[in-house]
């Protein structure tokens, strides 16, 4: 049922690499890959010090890499028809626009935060859905990052990670134009195959949390609504600003740091409505996570079903981040037998997720499917969803 394969990694790095050939007249030096998300719960609040839980796809995307002897830095896709090339010196939020923002905007922070980058040329391959919510964008940055890194002969320790993590967030909000929140460029760069990694973003600790639905004859289905989504749009920057706010006003630096004991009050003492319902996500959708968590290490997929749905009323009433389709997507599953569904990632469009029986899983997105023809609306893509392994070099 699957409508995009994720490919055999190192197939594809072969064929990357061939083309790089081709087209550069040179090996590359290296090929590297970062995978796509879903993530299962904990949604908005990683810009507020929150929890999340998300899990790394094997759809993933490819970055081949080479150096080059002057200070030029290009970027193609083999999915787009545009790319890149600019002066290294050159590189900055007003010069890359487009796609390349997030991998050319890459090598521009390495720089701004001390890497001693050569030119390079960069080529693109990506099984990552593209403005599917599964984060394609933080996937392009990830690979790139590692691939710039290998460039600089520097190892990959938890460390070196952490600091990629956070130039390619500023790639993304001063590049690209989207304030988003670390949670997808942490899974890409921390991800481990079998495994959801349960995400501190106050801290940025992270846990390794086992996800083996299929232990219990579970799947993860990802419908992909088709329907537009953008996170430099406004929309996330006006939720992201809400709880900036609501902080200011609570006297707090993030809203995670409003103690449980204190939340009624704080709630009670916001003055705008609709920031109050911001703010009530907020604290809702953390406190899900810790139990999302629990159910899951009970084993308890019933009661995990029960909390996505949790999250998803809220991220629909509370948080205003839902759309028709997502909603549709909700509500047809579970009542076609999944145990429970949200919509994942940003929101506006994107995907949903439901935990379906590994049995209905042809008659849930068959049923997502008919009642998307029934709006006529485009099919939703749709797939399994396994975990896959976070960024690494393949050759
Ligand atoms: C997008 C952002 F990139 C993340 O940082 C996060 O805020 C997510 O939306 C919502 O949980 O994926």
């Amino acid at each position: 049922m699957d409508t995009l394969e994720p490919g055999d990694p190192t197939t594809l790095a072969e064929d990357l690499a061939s083309r790089f050939a081709a087209e550069h007249g040179r090996q590359a030096t290296g090929v590297f890959t970062a995978p796509g998300r879903v993530n299962l719960i904990g949604e908005h609040v990683d810009y507020n010090g929150g929890l999340c839980l998300p899990m790394a796809l094997p759809h993933a995307t490819y970055a081949a890499v080479a150096p080059r002897d002057d200070d030029t830095v290009t970027v193609s896709s083999r999915q787009e028809d545009d790319g890149f090339s600019g002066r290294l010196g050159d590189l900055g939020p007003d010069t890359i626009t487009g796609w390349p923002s997030y991998a050319a905007g890459v090598v521009w922070a390495m720089r701004e935060a001390g890497w001693q980058l050569p030119g390079m040329d960069v080529m693109i391959d990506s099984r990552v859905p593209l403005g599917a919510g599964l984060s394609s964008s933080a996937a392009l940055e990830c690979a790139v990052a590692l691939g710039a890194a290998a460039l600089a002969e520097v190892d990959l320790d938890d460390e070196v990670r952490s600091g990629l993590v956070r130039a390619c967030m500023r790639a993304e909000s001063e590049v690209a134009g989207a304030p988003t929140g670390g949670l997808d460029q942490t899974i890409a760069l921390f991800g481990q195959a079998e495994a959801a990694l349960l995400l501190d973003c106050r801290d940025w600790s992270t846990r390794q949390v086992p996800w083996d639905p299929a232990s219990a004859d579970l799947a993860l289905l990802v419908v992909d609504t088709r329907a537009s989504h953008s996170l430099s749009d406004g929309g996330y920057a006006s939720r992201r600003a809400d709880c900036e706010r609501a902080a200011a006003e609570l006297g707090v630096e993030l809203l995670r740091d409003v103690p449980a004991a204190d939340q009624a009050g704080a709630l009670a003492g916001l003055a705008d409505e609709q920031v109050r319902r911001r703010v009530r996500h907020v604290f809702t959708e953390i406190d899900r996570v810790t139990e999302a968590v629990a159910q899951l290490e009970a084993g308890d997929f019933e009661a995990l079903g029960r909390t996505f749905l949790a999250s998803h009323a809220s991220l629909r009433d509370d948080y205003e981040v839902s759309c028709e389709e997502l909603d549709v997507s909700v509500d047809t599953a579970v009542g076609a037998g999944a145990l429970g569904a949200r919509m994942t990632g940003g929101g506006f469009g994107g995907s949903a997720i439901a935990l379906v029986p590994t049995d209905a899983v042809d008659a849930v997105g068959g049923a997502v499917t008919a009642a998307y023809a029934e709006r006529g609306w485009p099919a939703p893509g749709l797939l399994t969803a396994t975990p896959g392994a976070g960024a690494r070099r393949l050759r």
